[in-house]
């Protein structure tokens, strides 16, 4: 078993929101337990890691040529790479199915020599799910009323195949119209999309129809709001009770290893886990995406698309970091990952190709 680097550990700690941190043994607590606000009981536990000896510029080039192999290799299998802050080392998750592809073998065959941890892992090959659709819905029906939609709200496609992904914000386009975001993997010709809240079936509460996602350099899709629901710039948080809409204040991105970051998904509700990488990449499909944050978080499939976000001190507002690309579960020590598409590199490669969107926060 690796050890973790100490550094990371401690910034984890300095991290923890305040109103996380139990004060049960307040006065009796050692100066160490103090410092990383953990029981005395704990101290043993934290002062065991050792700090792994890669140099940074060492591991920083390796990766890098890492992330060119990966790209040039073209990979039809799911693939994640990443620097992990917390081990200081590289890590590559693949998926377990699909290993022997032969641009697979050949790819895992060319980065030995940089000396990557290398997981396999049990995958579904999508993240949205085939839940199958009660026959008693008439879809395409007009309601009268108008529902709202938060971040976090289950978009349910009908089309040559049925599944749900997760609403991830809103944005207007240059042209004024008003879209809800996701994942591009979503995507699914003339499919139409349908508000999934929360515990629910599909409901006939049309939204729209993708009209065009992107697979390379971000996942990322964009659904024009056509029907019955009525776009809200908040993130679905209902199973709280004091704090169940959170009003997205900002898009300012997270910008060092260790700050939380929470996800609100159709599958996962909301939950949340720490920054480990700010830099990953991943592929599937032959697709290429770069410039991911990583967190440690369990995911499930259908949350794609969902908001990535950071909360303020006062937990009614956060920050929009990006959105959920997919996930991987490594092994026990290393636990689950999330992929993150950061909102830098969707509005650059937007705006690269003359397609700026803003991102719609409630202020
Ligand atoms: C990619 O992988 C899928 C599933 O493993 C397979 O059906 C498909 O033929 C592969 N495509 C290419 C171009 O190798
Ligand atoms: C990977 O697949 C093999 C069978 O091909 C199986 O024996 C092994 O347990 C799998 N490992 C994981 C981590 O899913
Ligand atoms: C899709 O549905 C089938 C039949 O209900 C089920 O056996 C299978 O596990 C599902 N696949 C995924 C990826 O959820
Ligand atoms: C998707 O749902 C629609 C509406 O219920 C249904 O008519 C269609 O057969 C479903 N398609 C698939 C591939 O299950
Ligand atoms: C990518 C890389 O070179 N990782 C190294 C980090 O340090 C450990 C412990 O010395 C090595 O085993 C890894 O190969």
């Amino acid at each position: 078993m690796r050890k973790f680097y100490i550094l990371s550990i401690i910034l984890f700690i300095f991290t923890l929101p305040k109103y996380l941190i139990v004060h049960s043994q307040e006065g009796s607590k050692e100066p160490l337990a103090k410092l990383w606000n953990i029981d005395n009981e704990d101290i043993p536990k934290y002062l065991d890691f050792i700090a792994a000896a890669n140099s940074t510029a060492k591991l920083n080039y390796k990766f890098e040529e890492i992330t060119k192999l990966a790209k040039s290799f073209k990979l039809n299998t799911t693939s994640v790479g990443y620097i992990d802050a917390r081990i200081n080392d590289i890590v590559i998750n693949t998926c377990n199915q699909t290993r022997f592809e032969e641009n697979n073998v050949n790819f895992m065959n060319a980065i030995k020599i940089h000396n990557p941890m290398i997981f396999y892992y049990d995958c579904k090959d999508s993240t949205d799910d085939n839940f199958s659709t009660p026959n008693n819905m008439e879809f395409g029906k007009r309601n009268n009323i108008v529902k709202k939609i938060l971040a976090g709200d289950g978009l349910y496609k009908i089309g040559t195949r049925n599944g749900t992904c997760t609403a991830g914000f809103v944005a207007t386009t240059k042209e004024n119209i008003i879209c809800i975001a996701t994942a591009g993997h979503c995507y699914l010709n003339d499919a139409e999309y349908y508000l999934r809240p929360w515990n629910s079936e599909p409901t006939t509460y049309l939204i729209g129809k993708m009209n065009f996602a992107y697979l390379d350099k971000i996942d990322f899709g964009l659904i024009p709001i056509v029907g019955d629901v009525k776009p809200e710039p908040s993130i679905r948080n209902t199973d709280s009770e004091k704090y169940r809409e959170l009003l997205i204040d900002d898009d300012i991105a997270v910008s060092h290893y260790g700050v939380h970051l929470c996800v609100s998904g159709y599958y996962s509700h909301v939950k949340c886990g720490y920054v480990i990488s700010l830099n990953g990449f991943a592929s599937f499909q032959k697709h290429f995406q770069e410039n991911l944050f990583i967190v440690n978080l369990a995911v499930i499939n259908g949350d794609s698309g969902s908001p990535l976000f950071s909360y303020k001190q006062d937990l009614m507002r956060v920050s929009l970091s990006g959105i959920l690309l997919g996930g991987a579960n490594t092994d026990e020590v290393y636990g689950n990952i999330a992929t993150v598409i950061t909102i830098s590199s969707i509005l650059n490669t937007l705006r690269k190709d003359g397609r700026e969107i803003s991102v719609v926060t409630a202020n």
